[in-house]
């Protein structure tokens, strides 16, 4: 036992060797994992590559690392590291990930190791074995990154690191979590399983709806010249009854990614990427990010082709809760005729402080509960967990609907039933539909390639063209804009990120400027993701949120003594 204790301690130290802090820096585990320039990274990567190794050890399965910066530009890069569920990696375990990955030295980072290992209850030395899937996006910094990861998992003895390839995070999350259910978890297979359940609801569509012509097949879709639009031209070739046009695929070599183009710039700047004009006018459109896990439609708009009209991920999230209701009431209305047992289902809707308000007010309007977390996949999907059905969404596209274990086996007993005792009718229908459903939305994060299917689906359903569904409410004007300060960090907040307690002063002052607009509401946050503070700003109309969103900005300026202008994004 001695001498494996020997072995691991210096198979870890000399591997650890090779990969030296770099001189000045300080990483933290953000919103979604770490994130910094990827030439900056190998030490952050091959620590996150133990950490993982002791994160499958501790939970006994399979767990996952994705290397990508996701929405970042392409010299940045950072990882993700997704738990046995497939969900991200829990939040106990980020003050560890972060004293780790800025141990000043081998020595000290080694000693790290082993203490939070014996804190963990984890043997090492080889008793038990480690697996970890690793994928990475399509960034330069990805493969040496990729190669670190791999060393430090293999620095744990007994520890196996498979290389899933170039992918999109919501498929190696998938498959981490397939893994771990004794399920078949290849790219082929999770093609399959989309492609599968999307035609299942396409087939359930009302008869006349699918043939009336008033839903255009065409959807051109922005790639953001990342993973997402590469997988989405393999996953077309397994569709029917949709004429899919990708543009900025990396595969197409021409633009860099996510510069001008993916889903943050079309949401957060509400223009149209790189590659679509006016020739696009009235066609629907929707665009990825680097790492194809948010989704957002838009249109360009008739009056001005450099700007569209947005559907964002609060959008997307009533789009579903819509049309997801009415499956349940549906199935739930022939019960209270006495055919079958009532489907007990607690529904859920998880939104953040980004939510715009006429959103919240729409789902409240549906019956639904909704509940508010800090921004952050981690939060919301955790809170989204809770519900029978739970819809997760941010405004910027990340979401997806969980079904809970317990629901779904008491769905599928009735849609057995119900093909026993009531086969084709209109809740059978809808049962069948609600498992399609179940299938096709990635269970473990949110996929901007099976919300994409599961929004045309609805549509399709619904007899909806893209204008059906901006009209399904006004969004409240709004505005988002960056400010870089010299320290991120001096902001802290609470209550869900809506309100700031320090620095001291600087709440009073967003008080006082929302106060003087109509319907106004205003927050500030440090991103996780980027060296910056973000401000939102909603009021009743546009130059109103402007002019808060502005007037807040030059207090964060003044408070957090910036020197440079922030900008518009
Ligand atoms: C990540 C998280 C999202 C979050 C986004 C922005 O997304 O997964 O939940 O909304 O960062 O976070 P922040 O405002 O803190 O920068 P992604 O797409 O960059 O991985």
């Amino acid at each position: 036992m001695e001498s494996m204790m020997a072995e691991q301690h210096s198979l870890l130290l000399n591997s650890a060797r090779l990969f030296p802090l770099p001189h000045g820096m300080i990483f933290s585990y953000g919103t979604a994992g770490f994130r910094a320039d990827g030439s900056k990274l190998l030490s952050t990567v091959f620590r996150a590559g133990v950490l993982a190794a002791l994160r499958s050890l501790r939970t006994g399965s399979t767990v996952g690392l994705m290397i990508t910066a996701s929405h970042n530009p392409i010299g940045d890069n950072g990882i993700k590291i997704a738990d046995p569920d497939g969900g991200m990696m829990t939040q106990d375990w980020e003050p560890s990930a972060e004293a780790l990955a800025n141990a000043p030295d081998p020595q000290s980072f080694v000693e790290l190791v082993f203490s939070f290992a014996k804190e963990e209850g984890i043997s090492l030395g080889g008793e038990r074995s480690a697996e970890i899937l690793l994928g990475r996006d399509t960034r330069p910094t990805g493969e040496a990154l990729l190669q670190a990861a791999k060393q430090g998992i293999e620095a744990i003895v007994g520890s196996v690191a498979l290389d899933m390839g170039v992918v999109t995070t919501p498929q190696l999350h998938w498959m981490v979590r397939r893994k771990n259910m004794g399920v078949r978890t290849s790219e082929n297979d999770y093609f399959m399983q989309l492609s599968e359940s999307f035609r299942c609801l396409m087939n359930l569509c009302p008869k006349g709806i699918e043939t009336n012509g008033s839903i255009d097949s065409r959807l051109i879709v922005d790639g953001a010249n990342g993973v997402g639009g590469d997988k989405l031209e393999q996953l077309k070739k397994l569709l029917l009854g949709l004429n899919i046009q990708v543009r900025n695929s990396s595969k197409h070599g021409q633009g860099i990614l996510n510069e001008g183009v993916g889903a943050d710039y079309v949401q957060k700047g509400r223009v149209s990427p790189c590659c679509f004009g006016p020739k696009d006018i009235g066609l629907r459109c929707a665009s990825f990010d680097g790492d194809a896990d948010r989704l957002v439609y838009f249109r360009i708009s008739e009056a001005n082709s450099n700007s569209i009209d947005l559907v964002d991920g609060d959008k997307i999230l009533s789009l579903f809760a819509l049309f997801m209701k009415e499956q349940l009431q549906i199935l739930n209305k022939s019960d209270s005729q006495g055919l079958n047992d009532v489907l007990i289902s607690r529904v859920g809707v998880v939104q953040t402080a980004y939510a715009n308000g006429a959103s919240t007010d729409y789902l409240k309007k549906l019956g639904l509960e909704v509940a508010v977390t800090p921004t952050g996949v981690k939060y919301l999907h955790k809170k989204a967990a809770e519900y029978d059905i739970g819809f997760y969404f941010e405004a910027n596209g990340h979401g997806t609907i969980l079904f809970s274990e317990d629901f779904l086996i008491k769905l599928q007993g009735k849609s057995n039933d119900l093909a026993f005792s009531n086969a084709g009718s209109e809740s059978h229908k809808a049962a069948l539909r609600l498992l399609a459903v179940s299938k096709l939305i990635n269970q473990a994060v949110g996929d901007a390639l099976s919300g994409l299917l599961l929004v045309e689906a609805v549509l399709q359903y619904m007899g909806w063209s893209l204008q059906n569904w901006i009209e399904l409410y006004d969004d409240l004007p709004s505005r988002q804009l960056k400010v870089k300060v010299a320290d991120r960090s001096a902001v802290i907040t609470t209550n869900a990120e809506t309100q700031v307690l320090q620095p001291y002063g600087l709440q009073e002052a967003i008080d006082f400027e929302t106060g003087k607009y109509h319907r106004g509401r205003c927050f500030v946050r440090p991103s996780g993701t980027e060296d910056i503070i973000r401000v939102y700003a909603e009021a009743s109309s546009q130059e109103a949120a402007d002019s808060l969103a502005r007037s807040v900005s030059h207090h964060v300026d003044r408070f957090l003594g910036f020197k440079t202008p922030h900008h518009l994004t």
